[in-house]
């Protein structure tokens, strides 16, 4: 087999963002540019020679071709092997897990997440590093750089590998091994979680509706959930993963999972209902008639995770994201533990999970995980809460209100705008963060600033820092809001509006949570100007 070395330059854009590089598919198919990007990845980790890698995705269109272009471009580049989901399927966590299972050089993973698939939507492709976790800022910025200065990239001229078939094949020198994508993963959580315990609860009668949205998540829950847990079939919906997710839109949260959301609310709707996103790292859950922030999730697992065999010995500490609610650090203080505030990507947990400083990580964007890989885990978090929910054998509705009552509420929602120009949203955070330092002491409807700054990060295991994650305006009263412009849109800008308010205790304001946080709505509006701005009346999305 030959290996043609091709003649090419730089594309614009192939800057990763908040997880990887996500762009219109069309734009992926584009000439070179795949390849493009594969090259500067393999750059920036100082090449593929000897390497093993992982290989797998959500399936989203265009997969198949992109899995077969990163094959050739390894074997060109002298990898040893690369492991492969079967039909180039991996979950996210998955993936993760294979990596650090087989003790490889790191993974590729193809996917945008919870954005749509299809020709006309979007794909992404990511690379994990050997420890499973998403490469760092430092190796992104490096596959930033090396696409901007590329010349030439070298590809074996080969015939397409078979990837329907479990077994060993060669490409040239490189060996291609065709995994299961189910079975190592489905295996892990049996280590984490009590089986037993959990098929008694189904036996019980135990209800739940599992909501994969034509996404990664449908074959591994219809394993887990169905297979090895004994729920009834049909439990698992929209089971089957779809090049284009059948229309949907793969993103477990109120506004796109309202089928869930209705079967939970409706009067005979099951005991608990979660979905997953379009690569299986994200999460939503829902008791019956109860939604669950996933801010308040990760603070109800930090608090309980005791009781699932995995986490018997109690966490180590507990790591948020800087917008999401503080619910968890007041979990962490009751436990002793440590409490972490990163900025937003998962890529910030790495060095905390491997340094040993935290157990159990979250973020306000549906997504919770632990030490079990280096990438949320949706289904890992649904597993979590069924176990809690079998220990304690009380409803979602009951475990929330003891939590709230004893460490106090969070009331919590994230308003964003989307699909904006990007001058114009730039240009509100630009405004915002230049009047920071006059903020404090400025009374806003009604609310005193306490403090406004810009969040930064510095690393604590490699003293690495991270700049300009978001602006946050405090005030005296406890209330908060950030703002931030999302890394993983594309499509013009989308501004994120975070609000946060705390109330100890029963508080009398019900279960309304927007009307809970509209004075600091009115105040954040009323600092950056956003509705003035955009000419928007309000959000596109609230969770
Ligand atoms: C990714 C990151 C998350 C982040 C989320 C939203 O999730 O892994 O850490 O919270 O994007 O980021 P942004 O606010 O910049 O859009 P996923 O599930 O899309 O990979």
């Amino acid at each position: 087999m030959t290996i043609l070395t091709v003649t090419t330059q730089p594309i614009e854009g192939q800057k990763p963002g908040t997880s990887g590089l996500r762009k219109k598919t069309r734009v992926f198919m584009t000439t070179h540019f795949v390849e493009n990007f594969v090259h500067a990845i393999l750059t920036a980790i100082g090449g593929a020679a000897e390497k093993t890698f992982v290989l797998g995705g959500d399936g989203r269109y265009f997969s198949p071709q992109v899995a077969q272009v990163i094959l050739r471009m390894c074997a060109a580049a002298g990898a040893a092997k690369v492991i492969v989901g079967r039909d180039a399927l991996l979950s996210t966590p998955a993936a993760s897990h294979l990596i650090r299972l087989n003790k490889t050089d790191g993974g590729f993973i193809m996917s945008a997440s919870h954005n749509p698939g299809g020709i006309e939507e979007d794909f992404g492709l990511k690379f994990n590093m050997p420890n499973g976790g998403p490469a760092p800022e430092s190796v992104t910025d490096a596959i930033f750089e090396a696409t901007t200065t590329i010349s030439e990239y070298r590809i074996l001229e080969a015939h397409d590998v078979d990837l329907s078939t479990i077994g060993e094949s060669s490409l040239g020198d490189m060996k291609v091994e065709v995994v299961d994508p189910v079975t190592d993963y489905a295996n892990l959580m049996e280590t984490l979680f009590d089986f037993p315990k959990l098929r008694a609860m189904f036996a019980a009668g135990f209800r739940m509706r599992f909501d994969a949205m034509c996404a990664i998540t449908g074959p591994y829950a219809t394993e887990i959930l169905e297979r090895r847990l004994g729920a009834p079939t049909g439990t698992v919906v929209n089971g089957t993963p779809l090049p284009d997710f059948g229309g949907m839109h793969p993103d477990p949260n109120p506004t796109w999972a309202k089928d869930l959301m209705d079967v939970m609310f409706a009067p005979d709707g099951p005991d608990f209902g979660a979905a997953s996103d379009g690569d299986g790292d994200r999460n939503m859950v829902v008791g019956k008639a109860t939604y669950v922030s996933p801010s308040d999730s990760l603070a109800v697992l930090a608090a309980n995770a005791h009781l699932a065999p995995g986490y018997r010995g109690g966490i180590a500490g507990v790591a948020r994201s800087m917008p999401t609610s503080a619910a968890a650090d007041r979990v962490a203080e009751a436990l002793g533990v440590e409490a972490y505030e990163t900025p937003t990507g998962w890529k910030f947990f790495g060095n905390l999970l491997d340094a040993g400083k935290v157990t159990l990580c979250g973020e306000e964007s549906f997504g919770t995980g632990s030490n079990h890989v280096r990438e949320k885990d949706g289904l890992w978090a649904v597993l979590l809460w069924l176990n809690v929910l079998a220990e304690r054998g009380q409803t979602v509705a009951e475990i929330l209100t003891e939590h709230w009552a004893r460490f106090g509420r969070n009331y919590y929602s994230r308003h964003d705008y989307e699909a904006l120009p990007i001058d114009q949203a730039n240009a509100i955070v630009e405004n915002l963060r230049a009047r920071l330092p006059d903020l404090p002491g400025t009374v806003v409807e009604g609310l005193t600033v306490a403090t406004a700054d810009d969040f930064a990060y510095t690393d604590p295991v490699d003293g690495s820092v991270s700049e300009h994650q978001g602006l946050r305006v405090t005030f005296t009263e406890g209330s908060r809001f950030v703002i931030r412009l999302s890394g993983t849109g594309t499509e013009g800008a989308t501004l994120r509006l975070y609000l946060e308010r705390y109330v100890h205790g029963p508080d009398g304001l019900g279960d309304v949570v927007q009307q809970a946080l509209s004075p600091i709505i009115k105040a954040a509006d009323s600092l950056a100007g956003i509705k003035a701005a955009t000419g928007r009346q309000g959000p596109d999305v609230v969770t």
